[in-house]
């Protein structure tokens, strides 16, 4: 296993692989099956562009060896930073092929974070698109460090991702499947993120089992319209979980019902995910749209909870089946299945993909509750890891003696074995599905001259479910001409991060309630914005 990842346990590690969990086949060997299966078969369209099987298979091949000739070797980490583009897949499997292992950015990632993805992984190389969503990649590529950068477009000084994609194909071994394949990111909860690195064997044994929970066939057609890096439509069942059922992948560039509305009619799309606001904002677009929706079997909603009353309304409203999709990247997926009850698939966040996923919930002293109870989800199994990349410090607070990871959310598990998230303990803002680190964001704010000490919590959002909200408390030299939040937004921003963590509201205070332990007490303060949001005007 790569150096700085944790591995299992052997006798557990034996256990998946004696129960076929691990089937000792990695992402490039999967492709190559389904390609000499379905050589003809539409793998990928993404707007002009379509490739077959045969096509992707050949384009992987033909950019691994290209990316080898450039120095990238098997388990050198590459940051990869490509939004809902045909080339994403390609980069994907050509990295997969050579053994090398792709760091998934989000594209709204700015100089900070890839700053620090590359360093962390010590990356061989940076693969970004020219320009995307009126932004340009080579200006962020200039100011971090990377080794190498690769351009999908116009490369300027920098590598040109066809350049390498137009020599000969060269044989290569097979990676390890026990080894890293891929490298996904956690939502964290701490001021640096934190990489999760992710085995061929533990990653397609969730791919496919999830395409299997989902009902993939061929036939099916899987819209990506979320950033297709994120883990949820990367792997459940995602574009990885379509491509292992021999099915097609239509990517959206964005989310929008005017994208994707007209995509689902055309493509004759049977499938697609989205985070709750985003399934809100579609179900309102329906009603009214000239588009025909009546291919679509399945609207996975997941990434932050989808209230009962919105799950309810999905097959009134699109004709489909609603499916609540409770996961995480660093491993358990729960989903409520296609034949369950009604009330299953509308209150409830589903159950386990597989029957070697150990759930527990518990109290604050780790101790099992009461059947029905609401606790501490923690959870151990063939697809979760044990631990995240070059981080032992933090690992052995996010991970129990015996391996279970600590989920940070707080649950129930109904008499059917279903579970339903009641909430969280970890210190994040789950942002419409864009997890926010509350420390980071605290630490970026701590940078500036006139603040003294800040705090950022989660309040209530109609729309997004959670909006960001920084307290900050000046130095006593700031306060006579304090400044205003907007100029600590621009600040913020000018840190060089991502536009989704910087604080929709920031609230000057003299200073912070405290728990009986002496630490800053979030509760209180959520309950601050709180009252002064339904104060009287
Ligand atoms: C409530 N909270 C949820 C849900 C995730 C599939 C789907 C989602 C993710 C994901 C994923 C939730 N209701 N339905 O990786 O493969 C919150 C929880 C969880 C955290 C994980 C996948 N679905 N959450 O969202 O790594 O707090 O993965 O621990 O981004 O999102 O976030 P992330």
């Amino acid at each position: 296993m790569l150096p700085g990842a944790v591995p299992w346990p052997p006798e557990a590690a034996a256990r998946y692989r004696a129960a076929g969990y691990w089937q000792g086949r990695t992402f490039g060997a999967m492709l190559r099956e389904v390609a000499a299966a379905h050589p003809a078969r539409t793998a990928v369209v993404a707007g002009e562009t379509r490739w077959t099987y045969a096509e992707l298979d050949e384009r992987a091949d033909r950019l691994a060896a290209g990316l080898r000739r450039i120095g990238v070797a098997p388990r050198d980490r590459v940051v990869v930073q490509l939004p809902n583009v045909a080339e994403f897949l390609q980069v994907a499997f050509a990295l997969f092929r050579l053994g090398a292992i792709p760091v998934f950015a989000l594209p709204a990632h700015r100089a900070t974070e890839i700053g620090y993805f590359l360093e962390h992984a010590d990356a061989a190389a940076y693969v970004i698109p020219d320009r995307h969503a009126n932004f340009d990649y080579r200006t962020l590529a200039r100011e971090v460090k990377a080794r190498r950068v690769v351009v999908a477009g116009e490369a300027e000084e920098f590598t040109a991702l066809t350049d390498l994609d137009a020599g000969a194909p060269a044989a290569l071994p097979d990676p390890d499947p026990a080894d890293v394949a891929l490298m996904q990111l956690s939502g964290g909860t701490t001021g640096t993120p934190k990489l999760i690195p992710r085995t061929h064997d533990d990653y397609l044994y969730s791919v496919v089992a999830s395409a299997e929970i989902c009902g993939l066939t061929p036939d099916s057609v899987y819209l990506c319209a979320l950033p297709v890096a994120h883990n949820f439509p990367m792997s459940s069942p995602g574009v990885l979980g379509t491509l292992s059922a021999g099915a097609t992948v239509v990517l959206a560039p964005v989310p929008s019902p005017d994208a994707a509305f007209p995509l689902i009619e055309r493509e004759r799309v049977t499938i697609t995910g989205l985070v709750p606001p985003l399934a809100l904002v579609w179900l309102a677009a329906a009603p009214a749209t000239a588009h025909d929706l009546s291919s679509l079997r399945i609207l996975q909603v997941g990434g932050a909870k989808f209230s009962a009353e919105a799950a309810a309304r999905v097959r009134p409203v699109l004709g489909c089946d609603v499916q609540q999709v409770f996961g995480m990247a660093e491993g358990l997926v729960n989903y409520t299945r296609p034949n369950d009850p009604e009330d299953v698939r509308v209150t409830t966040q589903g159950r386990p993909i597989s029957p070697a996923d150990e759930v527990r919930v518990v109290d604050d002293a780790d101790r099992d509750v009461a059947p029905g109870a609401t606790g501490h989800l923690l959870t151990r199994g063939p697809y979760t890891i044990r631990g995240y990349y070059r981080a032992p410090e933090h690992n052995a607070a996010a991970f129990t003696a015996d391996g279970f990871y600590r989920t940070g959310d707080v649950v129930r598990r109904t008499a059917g074995g279903n579970l339903v998230v009641e909430g969280r303990a970890k210190d994040q803002i789950n942002r419409g599905g864009e997890k926010i680190a509350a420390e980071e964001v605290e630490n970026h704010l701590l940078a500036h001259p006139a603040v003294h000490d800040a705090a950022v919590v989660a309040v209530p959002d109609p729309m997004l479910g959670e909006r960001t909200c920084a307290f900050v408390i000046l130095r006593p030299a700031a306060r006579e001409d304090p400044p205003k939040a907007a100029h600590l937004r621009a600040f913020l921003r000018g840190r060089g991060i991502a536009d989704y963590k910087i604080p929709d509201r920031v609230v000057l205070a003299d200073a912070f309630p405290h728990t009986g332990v002496g630490k800053v007490s979030k509760r209180d303060l959520r309950a601050a914005v709180a009252r002064e949001l339904t104060r009287p005007a």
